[in-house]
């Protein structure tokens, strides 16, 4: 594989482009051309619709989040030493089984087979030590259970203060307990803050758990609430298969 030039950074506008803000629905995806040296020049089209301006129906403008994205695919594609368009992801840039944005893959990606390479395409051992390494730096604790299964308190008042703080650890066993949450002896000793999780099930009445510091983690994945306990259902189902008890 040819070598890539450096990335030119030197006046801070090499990545500007043309690109602008987006004035609204029916108008034709921008580009951002960027200049890779004078080897490439790549534009990449950006639908403003999907990922930028504001398109009248309140979705906010992404543009500098995605700017900050391409930025980083262009630093991993230089560390890793690969062609800018040899990798393909999901619409909106997301690498590898791991589904890593390149920040993400820049930050927490790591090298667990020790070939290397970080590679999310190919090598479980990568996909796992980084998704491991993802959730430790967000605050993931060796042992300590993701959830518990309560009932909340009867008290819409107490429910609703509770349920306020959303997915972030913020109560005690004991504070839960005195606002009326019923919880699982099992969770008379954990180590971790708590917080009161609602799941809602169409027309059957919601479900709700107390989630701890690793079920906060799971949500800096992906924040939401039925994404985490789907992680956590299916890792579930993988253990007791793999303990021989059957999914
Ligand atoms: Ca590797």
């Amino acid at each position: 594989m040819a070598s890539l030039p450096r990335l030119q950074h030197e006046n801070g506008n090499q990545r500007q482009g043309n690109h602008q803000k987006g004035h609204g629905a029916g108008q034709r995806p921008q580009r951002i051309d960027v200049r890779l040296g004078d080897r490439f020049r790549i534009g990449v089209a950006v639908d403003q619709n999907g990922l930028g301006g504001d398109d009248g129906e309140g979705r906010t403008d992404r543009s500098a989040f995605f700017k900050d994205e391409l930025e980083n695919w262009f630093v991993l594609c230089q560390s890793e030493g690969v062609e800018p368009l040899a990798w393909k992801g999901s619409y909106a840039g997301a690498i590898g089984m791991a589904q890593f944005m390149p920040s993400s893959f820049n930050k927490y990606a790591v090298d667990l087979d020790g070939d290397g390479h970080v590679n999310l395409h190919h090598s479980a051992a990568d996909v796992i030590g980084s998704v491991a390494n993802y959730l430790a730096e967000f605050g993931w604790k060796r042992g300590l259970a993701v959830r518990f299964d309560v009932k909340p308190p009867q008290d819409l008042e107490m429910r609703a203060a509770l349920l306020a703080a959303d997915v972030l650890p913020t109560f005690t066993v004991a504070e839960m307990a005195d606002q009326g949450v019923i919880l699982p002896p099992t969770a008379s000793a954990v180590d971790s803050a708590l917080a009161l999780v609602e799941l809602q099930n169409g027309d059957a009445a919601p479900s709700y758990v107390a989630g701890t510091a690793n079920f906060y983690a799971i949500t800096r994945y992906n924040r939401s609430s039925y994404y985490a306990m789907a992680v956590v259902s299916l890792g579930e189902a993988v253990r007791r298969a793999a303990n021989g008890a059957g999914a």
